[in-house]
């Protein structure tokens, strides 16, 4: 066992009571259902710091033994921002025009999407999630753990931070994504992962009409301990 005594460190709680932690839950939940995914940009800027902080509450999830197998670029500069745009939606016409299935195609009718990506240039910022199978460590290729799950919890973390921030963003997915890793000049280690536009809402925009699954759909609960409950004496 190694002796050294900052291997553990004392672990500092959010001291609440009950009360503000239910009021606090039923607070985030009624955030968190307002949050959509927005297509339609405005082009006003937002102020840097924010987006710093967006990213490194994304970059503060955990991850497979602590690898944090992440990397997150961040694009103002619209020279890129238009390179990217051109690429993925090169991408995405063929994708629209001959990868997806008639099914696929339906089942995304409700969205309106289609393969132009005009967000990619008009929302000020665009962060690319890349994820890093593995790191170079003195010369030797290190493999991470649970990379797909430990980005994925990253990626989770920055849209709740983008939505609770005031911002708003899109989850995009251009397949292939290896035009990001090119234009971007990432490392051999690193594969694109996520693109997401960040930025506030273009004025008036609208959203698809679709629901949430209900609480009995999504919630199975296998009770053994009896509830605290508001009338037990
Ligand atoms: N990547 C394409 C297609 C697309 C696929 C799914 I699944 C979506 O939920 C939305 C879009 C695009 O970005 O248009």
């Amino acid at each position: 066992m190694p002796t050294d005594t900052n291997r553990f460190i004392p672990y500092t709680p959010i001291e609440l009571d009950d009360s503000t932690r239910m009021d606090r839950s039923r607070q985030l939940l009624e955030t968190m259902r307002k949050r959509r995914s927005i297509r339609s940009f405005s082009a006003e800027d937002v102020p840097f710091e924010i987006i710093e902080n967006i990213v490194m509450t994304a970059a503060s999830a955990p991850s497979g033994a602590n690898k944090q197998p992440w990397t997150f670029c961040v694009v103002s500069a619209p020279a890129i921002k238009r390179q990217i745009r051109k690429a993925a939606e090169e991408e995405e016409r063929l994708s629209y025009e001959t990868r997806m299935s008639e099914e696929w195609l339906e089942d995304l009718e409700p969205f309106g999407t289609n393969w132009q990506k005009p967000f990619l240039e008009v929302a000020p910022y665009l962060i690319v999630v890349f994820k890093k199978p593995f790191d170079w460590v003195n010369g030797k290729k290190k493999k991470n753990y649970y990379v797909n799950e430990s980005v994925g919890i990253a990626t989770g973390f920055l849209i709740s931070t983008i939505h609770q921030a005031g911002l708003v963003t899109l989850t995009h997915t251009p397949s292939p994504m290896r035009f990001l890793e090119k234009i971007l000049e990432r490392p051999d280690n690193e594969r694109a992962f996520l693109l997401l536009p960040v930025g506030y809402p273009a004025p008036g925009v609208q959203v698809p009409n679709i629901r949430r699954k209900k609480k009995e759909e999504v919630l199975k609960v296998y009770e053994g301990r009896r509830q605290k409950s508001k009338e037990a004496p």
